[in-house]
């Protein structure tokens, strides 16, 4: 993929308390020749905006800890304004890999579709925990009830948005249920989609610091109340 194509592509962080992890995941995505990088350091009472500086991000901050949702959204606008033509959002805590980036944005890059969502679910399953993989299994049938798509994974993080699709996004829910209002806005767009297969790792920092299975139930809540709300 050319430099001046890349250029125009910002891969925008959530990142919550990683800073063990966030320095070496910036480092790689730029080692990899994806030359802006957003982290949105979401109140993060650890160094995490410092040493995302330090590797060379351009770095946001929350002053209070809002979620993932918001601190994407917060990355987004930020993206477009800086002249994005495509957005990728990638996980701070290194599950997700540089190498699965061109596969997710070229698609976007040459006008085929103005989303590519990443799934675990086609290719890579065996590395996910068998327990994450019955959860994901119950979010995507709930995913595919309440948006009407079809998908094969569910509040996978790392995913490509065109310039277009973003400018639309608005995300209410600050916290994970962002993860399907997101899959419903894209439903909502009607702007063409396709998944793409992507490696999700389970390293033992990834799986301490992630949500614990119990986390669903408060997702759940908090969609509902989102879309009774909105
Ligand atoms: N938990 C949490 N993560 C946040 C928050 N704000 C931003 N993030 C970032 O969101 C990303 C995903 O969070 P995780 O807790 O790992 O959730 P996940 O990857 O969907 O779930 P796991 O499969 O359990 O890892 C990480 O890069 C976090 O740093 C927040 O308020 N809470
Ligand atoms: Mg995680």
């Amino acid at each position: 993929m050319p430099s001046a194509a890349r250029a125009g592509v910002f891969v925008v962080i959530a990142a919550y308390r990683e800073a063990p992890a966030i320095a070496s995941v910036v480092r790689e995505l730029l080692a990899a020749d994806w030359p802006r990088v957003v982290v949105v350091d979401d109140g993060s009472d650890d160094a995490t905006g410092a040493e995302a500086a330090a590797a060379g991000a351009m770095v946001l901050r929350h002053v209070l800890n809002r979620g993932q949702g918001a601190a994407l959204q917060t990355g987004i606008a930020f993206a477009l304004r800086r002249g994005a033509r495509v957005i990728v959002t990638f996980d701070a805590d290194g599950q997700h890999r540089p190498e699965d980036l061109p596969g997710l944005v070229a698609p976007v890059l040459c006008g085929e579709v103005d989303v590519v969502l990443g799934s675990r679910f086609l290719g890579h399953e065996g590395a996910v925990p068998w327990r994450r993989r019955l959860l994901l299994r119950a979010a995507r049938q709930f995913q595919r009830w309440t948006s009407g798509l079809a998908l094969t994974d569910a509040h996978n993080g790392l995913r490509a948005l065109s310039e277009r699709m973003a400018a639309r996004l608005c995300l209410r829910m600050d916290r994970m249920a962002h993860a399907s209002e997101l899959v419903d806005q894209v439903a909502l767009s009607g702007l063409p989609w396709r998944e793409v297969s992507v490696h999700v790792a389970y390293t033992d920092y990834a799986r301490a610091k992630g949500q614990r299975g119990w986390a669903a139930v408060r997702v759940l809540r908090d969609y509902v109340v989102g879309r009774l709300l909105g």
